[in-house]
């Protein structure tokens, strides 16, 4: 049940994307190769090949459902705040979460699938999201860690989705990114705060750095040789860098961050490679990364029901919500009678 290979839900009988056909229009596909070759965008109403449309529904609901999945491990810490303006900043940082989930299942709508479609995905185990938020945020550190680090990995990937050759999905990631960086920043300044502390505050976040590194390595997805999705998605214009190309920038860039923060990032084979102008790094643990996505992380149950118990929660809200519009669709009927 917990395990997330994805799929858009495909039974028989329900209302989904059809299966690529075997031979798309001649001409339109012409008009949609040569839109993607001049860089340009395409739009809901535009045409557009299945299998253009079924990876845009792939990745932006996994992105969609990663965003409010990752509301879960620092939503724990948000009781737990060391003062009232970190309590603040955590709230409103969880919420931006929220509203990143908003924006992208509305793009996801655009394509033609419904958003309790998608939910149901992801509720019943099938669906994808990001590895990294089936591990554990054991401290406070931790949550400024997922700030410096998860959001900091987060934000390499999503500035060239800015520039997706889907309308909906580049435009959504625009405000995404802004907010992204808020978050990266809060978290950076409130280790800095903590390194300049008592040595057990130091400790705390050496080792939430030590257990988060290797994990936000291998959010970019698996290497390029191993990324089933990569060439096509590339020729397409929807993603515009390879994972292995955006984890080593987010190496690169975080290096020197590491050392204006006083910690030493968990791999003894990091070192500069003057020859290729980059940092070399170790070998990630992908075994670990697979069985993670597989289901069988440390947080992986739990995550999920959390997220079950949630929406079934909620209920009443959006029950309450639809009696509230359809009052309101019938005060405007009758008042336009
Ligand atoms: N976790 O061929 P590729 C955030 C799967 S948002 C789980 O390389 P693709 C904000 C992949 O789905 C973080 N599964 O695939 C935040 C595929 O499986 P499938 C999420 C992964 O799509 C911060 C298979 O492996 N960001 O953090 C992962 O071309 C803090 C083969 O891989 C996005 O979703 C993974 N890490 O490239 C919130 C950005 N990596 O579908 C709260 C948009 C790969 O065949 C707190 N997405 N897989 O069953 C993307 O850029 C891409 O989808 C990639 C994967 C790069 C994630």
């Amino acid at each position: 049940m917990y395990t997330q290979s994805f799929s858009v839900p495909d039974e028989p009988g329900q209302k989904h994307i059809k299966a690529v056909a075997p031979a798309e229009p001649a001409e339109l596909m012409a008009k949609f190769d040569a839109r993607i070759d001049s860089d340009g965008r395409i739009e809901p109403q535009d045409w557009m090949p299945d299998a253009y449309r079924k990876t845009l529904v792939r990745q932006i609901s996994q992105h969609a459902h990663s965003e409010i999945v990752g509301m879960l491990p620092e939503g724990n810490w948000i009781s737990r705040a060391p003062s009232l303006k970190r309590k603040a900043i955590l709230i409103a940082k969880v919420q931006d979460e929220g509203g990143h989930g908003q924006y992208l299942y509305s793009a996801a709508e655009t394509l033609g699938v419904s958003r309790a479609d998608l939910l149901d995905a992801l509720h019943s185990g099938k669906a994808k999201y990001s590895s990294i938020f089936n591990y554990p945020t054991l401290n406070w550190a931790d949550v400024g860690t997922i700030g410096w680090l998860v959001d900091g990995a987060a934000i390499m990937n999503q500035v060239p989705l800015c520039r997706c050759s889907y309308g909906p999905y580049s435009r959504a990631m625009i405000r995404v990114c802004k907010e992204e960086s808020f978050h990266q920043r809060q978290g950076y300044e409130a280790l800095l705060v903590m390194m300049k502390g008592t040595d057990e505050q130091k400790a705390m976040v050496q080792d939430a750095v030590n257990r988060y590194w290797w994990k936000c390595l291998a959010m970019f997805g698996p290497p390029d040789a191993d990324s089933p999705h990569s060439a096509q998605a590339m020729r397409w214009g929807i993603k515009r860098v390879s994972n292995d190309d955006l984890r080593q920038k987010f190496i690169d860039a975080t290096v020197p961050q590491a050392k204006v923060l006083g910690v030493t990032l968990p791999d003894p084979d990091l070192k500069w490679n003057e020859e290729r102008g980059h940092y070399d790094y170790g070998q990630i643990d992908w075994d670990e990364f697979w069985n993670t996505v597989n289901g069988n992380g440390p947080c992986n149950k739990e995550r999920l029901s959390t997220r079950v118990k949630a929406h079934n929660d909620g209920q009443w809200v959006r029950d309450a919500a639809l009696a509230h519009a359809r009052k309101q669709q019938q005060r405007a009927m009758k008042e336009a009678a």
